[in-house]
C-alpha cells in the first residue's frame, strides 16, 4: 500500500485512483490545448468545457471563481481545483502512469522530468514573453538568467536524444513539442535544426492532429459566434 505522497506503483492503485471526475476548462488555441493533447495522449476519461476566450467567457463571474486570473486551462478533480499548465499536466500525468508517460518517483528519470517540466514555466515562458515585447531584463533580475540563455541550454538538451528525457518519451516532450510548434510559428524562437526537427517529431503523433484539427473548427465557431457582424461582412 502506498502512502500518502508517495506514487503508487501502477498495479499497487486502486481503482477510484482512475474514477476521478476531472472536469477540464479549456479554450481552442491557447495554452490549454497542449493540457488537450496530453490528456489524449494519456487515454484519460474527463469532461470538456469549452470557453469563448473571444465572447468574453473567461472573465464571467463563474469563470472567475473557477481561475481568478481569467485564463485557461484550469482543472476540476472532484473537490479539488488546478491551475497553471505544469501542475495540471503533472497532476494527470500521475494519474494516468499506465499511458508510459510519466516518470514515476523510482524513476531515475523523474528529477529531470521535473527539471524540464518546470524549466517551461519558470524559465521559457518568462523568456519568450519578454522577447516578444522586446523588454531588457537585466540577467541578475531575469528569473531565467537571458534568453540567449535559455535557448542555448535547451537546445543543448534536445541535441543528446531523441526525446527531452532521452530515448523514451515523456509528457515534457508533449510540453515541449507544442511549445516549440507555437514559438516556431511565430518567430520566437531561433529556428535551429534541433527545434524544429524536435517540433515536426512531436506534432506529427496522431494525438496532435487529433485535437489541432478539431480545435480549429472550434476555434472558426468561436468566432463566428463572437464577432457575427465581421463574419457576415467577409461573406
Ligand atoms: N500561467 C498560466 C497561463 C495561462 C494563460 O496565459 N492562458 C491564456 C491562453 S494562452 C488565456 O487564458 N488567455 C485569456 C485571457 O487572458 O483573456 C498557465 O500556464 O496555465
Amino acid at each position: 500500500m502506498a502512502r500518502i505522497g508517495q506514487l503508487a506503483a501502477p498495479d499497487q492503485r486502486s481503482p477510484a485512483m482512475t474514477d476521478h471526475k476531472l472536469v477540464f476548462h479549456y479554450a481552442p488555441r491557447s495554452r490549454a490545448s497542449t493540457l488537450r493533447i496530453l490528456l489524449d495522449e494519456l487515454g484519460a476519461n474527463y469532461e470538456l468545457k469549452v470557453h469563448n476566450a473571444k465572447a468574453g467567457d473567461l472573465q464571467s463571474p463563474e469563470y472567475l471563481k473557477i481561475n481568478p486570473l481569467g485564463k485557461v486551462p484550469a482543472l476540476q478533480d472532484g473537490e479539488t481545483l488546478i491551475t497553471e499548465s505544469i501542475a495540471i499536466a503533472l497532476h494527470v500525468a500521475d494519474l494516468y502512469p499506465e499511458a508510459g508517460l510519466t516518470p514515476c518517483l523510482t524513476d531515475p528519470r523523474r528529477g529531470a522530468y521535473l527539471r524540464w517540466m518546470v524549466f517551461y514555466a519558470a524559465s521559457f515562458e518568462p523568456a519568450v514573453v519578454n522577447k516578444a515585447f522586446d523588454t531588457d531584463i537585466p540577467r541578475q533580475i531575469a528569473p531565467y538568467c537571458t534568453y540567449d540563455a535559455v535557448m542555448k541550454t535547451l537546445a543543448a538538451q534536445l541535441e543528446k536524444a531523441p526525446h527531452i528525457l532521452g530515448d523514451q518519451i515523456s509528457a515534457a516532450d508533449i510540453f515541449w513539442g507544442s511549445a516549440l510548434r507555437w514559438t516556431l510559428m511565430f518567430d520566437l524562437v531561433p529556428d535551429w535544426p534541433v527545434f524544429t526537427e524536435y517540433a515536426e517529431r512531436i506534432t506529427a503523433r496522431p494525438s496532435f492532429q487529433r485535437v489541432l484539427e478539431n480545435e480549429a473548427v472550434l476555434d472558426s465557431e468561436q468566432e463566428a459566434a463572437a464577432n457575427p457582424a465581421r463574419i457576415a461582412a467577409a461573406s
